[in-house]
């Protein structure tokens, strides 16, 4: 069976893995994707501790499944999840945007399977020298912090690279997306913009609907200049972004105009000034649909796909 060496690392069904969206991947979301056979993840981004213990404690109520816990590196709450992590004793963590050596030294000994995110080679090597299990390459078809190179690279090279489970994230949404993962040494694939459409995501409904109508080119790289390029949906605020880079506006001014934009998109349903971050996978997703429905139809259609190119083959 295909992504056998994942499901069996993690104990899930299905070789698929829910990405970490700050304030939108909660416990709620996340219970959904384990109940469904893949793997679910809170995401603590910036996440006050007390808040993240909550999920935490709620998602025990919501599955009795695996799921997991994504740390953000770059924020400043990143210490006090990671001893969350370590009191709820979190069977799976992954973590993004920086270098997880810290994290696997505090939690790998009481038993934590660590997959960090990552969006080159040099970062998985590094990363599975440190202890990671499995590494998950996320190409720059993702949505929010992004990397440089995209999914089609960027899988196959860091598959060659390492000798744990890869798992292919950016632009998944479906079973071609899943069988062309395999197709490129992947176990499995981390899907993030398809889960944000999905019955049981608590996100508000205007930011479902953005992703459900946007179409091809729909999205917008912002914060280039500054090293932390995130991708979004183009509004007002992406617009209003790209002018101050264009026009070299000083830092502060940049980061003024991004506080609290991702609140207010997924909380308030600001989808012209917030910030609606999703993957270019958007343009693949035109419905609403139950996490199950999402994870099975996945597989069905990966199955088919492999089987018919395995009929050509012959
Ligand atoms: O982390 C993500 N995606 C994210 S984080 C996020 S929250 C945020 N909000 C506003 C501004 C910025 C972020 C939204 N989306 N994906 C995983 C990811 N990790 N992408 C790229 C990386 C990464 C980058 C550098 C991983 C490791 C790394 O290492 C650098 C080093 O030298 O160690």
């Amino acid at each position: 069976m295909l992504g056998k060496e994942l499901t069996d690392l993690l104990g899930i069904k299905y070789p698929v893995i829910q990405g970490a969206m700050a304030w939108i991947a909660n416990a709620e979301l996340a219970a959904a994707v384990s109940n469904a056979g893949g793997l679910g993840i809170i995401a603590a981004g910036n996440t006050p501790p007390e808040l993240l213990e909550k999920e935490l404690i709620k998602i025990r109520e919501l599955t009795d499944k695996p799921y997991g816990m994504n740390i953000m590196l770059m924020s400043p709450t990143a210490p006090a999840a990671v001893e969350l992590a370590a009191k709820y004793r979190v069977k799976v963590l992954t973590t993004g945007a920086g270098s997880p050596g810290k994290v696997i030294e505090r939690l790998k000994p009481l038993g934590t399977i660590i997959m960090p995110v990552v969006a080159s080679t040099a970062v998985a090597i590094r990363a599975v020298r440190q202890g990671a299990q499995a590494i998950v390459a996320e190409g720059m078809e993702a949505g929010g912090h992004i990397g440089e190179l995209t999914t089609m690279v960027l899988t196959p090279l860091v598959a060659q690279a390492v000798d744990v489970p890869v798992v292919c994230a950016g632009g998944i949404v479906d079973g071609r997306g899943l069988a062309a993962a395999f197709a490129m040494g992947a176990a499995g694939v981390q899907v993030g913009t398809r889960f944000v459409c999905s019955t049981e995501c608590t996100v508000h409904p205007n930011y479902k609907n953005a992703l459900v109508k946007a179409k091809e080119r729909c999205t917008a790289v912002t914060g280039a200049p500054t090293g932390h390029p995130v991708r979004c949906i183009e509004n007002k605020l992406t617009k209003e972004f790209l002018k101050l880079e264009y026009d070299h506006a000083p830092n502060e001014q940049i980061e003024k105009l991004g506080t609290g934009r991702l609140r207010a998109a997924v909380v308030d349903g600001d989808v012209e000034m917030g910030s609606v971050m999703s993957g270019q996978s958007a343009a693949l997703v035109n419905d609403v649909r139950p996490c199950a429905d999402i994870i099975t139809g996945m597989v069905s259609e990966a199955e088919e796909i492999l089987r018919k190119l395995g009929a050509k083959a012959q």
